[in-house]
């Protein structure tokens, strides 16, 4: 059967915009879907630079004003994949002019944003997503199912960490292309929105909701240049954060990011120990899931390290055969197959924007009460 073309235009052309741009281009390939996503126009201000992107990729055309990309008729869905300060505004025109969107980590620059957002897309009635990938490792999708049969019974803690050491030199300037990670009017926050809004969305996704956190932030650097102006300013964002927290279930949480772990590139790590076993996972080996299981007979009791590489593990039928094992990139691409999937069943994948608010009401959380030292509940 022909499948049904779902027209995408690209807003951005950083590294989100290759990852998600590879997911389009290899989805088809490998997961039988009723929609097959069609690269129709790439956007950005900078022609030359996108002309270039375009190419690279296969986009049919491109366009230099996001407004209109957004306009056009024969764009179906729009991935937003430009700085957080653009989400809203972009996604808000977006869902009245039809569109259905995909859009980049976190959803909003906070959780008033998000509210916004999400009033957009459930007005509209469009579909939406955002991408927050991490779900989507076969390892930690494993994770969730053991959870979810209950093999883990009561959990007791929930512990995460994003490590990182890129911004350590005193020279790195802030702001503009490449580096507005680091300029809080374009990212809303440091760490706390860019790595520990992963840990989050996991977290919530596995364990359910937070109630309550309390934490503490710290900026290491206190001024950079800015990219822009070439003018010594103020650095605003938080270098590292550390919270605490507990969740619904009566879990407790403790959750640490920082961009000054030298030695650590993009160290995700997650742990659960629940009455009956524990699970750990760490990004830099991806494929693995750590798993100890306390009704094992004693004398073989131990960690396991379950390579997740077999046609029973989630996705992974849909890739090589038995044993070898796929990466970092696949993650999108197994988010582009479940928002498609939940296009053709009506059951939308997630993390919606409205799931998506959940994080962000976290992550706003986490900063109100690193700012004065209290306590905070979570929305
Ligand atoms: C920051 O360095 C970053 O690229 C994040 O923005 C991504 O979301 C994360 O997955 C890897 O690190």
């Amino acid at each position: 059967m022909a499948k049904k073309p779902l027209n995408i235009g690209m807003i951005g052309y950083g590294f989100m915009g290759r990852t998600h741009s590879n997911a389009y281009c290899k989805v088809g390939h490998f997961f039988d879907l009723e929609y097959q996503p069609v690269l129709k126009a790439a956007c950005a201000r900078n022609e030359e630079n996108i002309q270039k992107f375009a190419d690279n990729w296969g986009y049919e055309s491109i366009e230099t004003d996001w407004r209109a990309l957004v306009a056009r008729d024969d764009i179906d869905a729009v991935d937003i994949c430009v700085p957080n300060n653009l989400h809203k505004e972009i996604a808000i025109a977006c869902a009245a002019a039809g569109k259905m969107i995909l859009c980049e980590k976190p959803l909003a620059m906070d959780t008033a944003e998000g509210e916004e957002m999400c009033d957009a897309v459930e007005k509209a009635g469009v579909a939406n997503i955002v991408w927050y990938n991490y779900r989507r490792v076969p390892a930690v999708t494993l994770a969730k199912q053991l959870i979810d049969e209950g093999r883990l019974g009561r959990i007791f803690h929930y512990r995460a960490n994003f490590l990182q050491d890129w911004t350590i030199s005193t020279d790195l300037p802030q702001g503009g292309e490449g580096l507005w990670r680091l300029d809080a009017k374009a990212a809303g926050s440091g760490v706390t929105g860019d790595l520990l809004a992963h840990c989050i969305d996991t977290a919530l996704w596995l364990n359910g909701s937070l109630d309550s956190v309390t934490a503490m932030t710290e900026t290491f650097i206190k001024e950079r240049v800015h990219q822009a102006t070439g003018e010594v300013m103020p650095v605003t964002i938080d270098d590292a954060c550390t919270f605490m927290g507990r969740f619904s279930n009566g879990s407790l949480a403790l959750f640490e990011s920082t961009r000054y772990a030298r030695g650590h590139k993009a160290l995700y790590t997650l742990e659960i120990n629940g009455e009956n076993a524990s699970i750990r996972w760490d990004l830099h080996d991806l494929h693995r899931l750590e798993y100890f299981d306390y009704n094992d007979d004693s004398v073989v009791r131990g960690w396991r390290n379950i390579h997740v590489t077999d046609g029973d593990h989630p996705y992974m039928d849909h890739w090589w055969v038995p044993g070898l094992q796929i990466g970092y990139e696949h993650t999108f691409v197994h988010q582009v197959a479940d928002f498609l999937e939940g296009l053709a069943s009506g059951k939308p994948a997630g993390p919606t924007f409205k799931e998506a608010l959940e994080t962000q009401k976290v992550c706003d959380a986490v900063l109100k009460s690193a700012a004065d030292g209290s306590w905070q509940d979570v929305g």
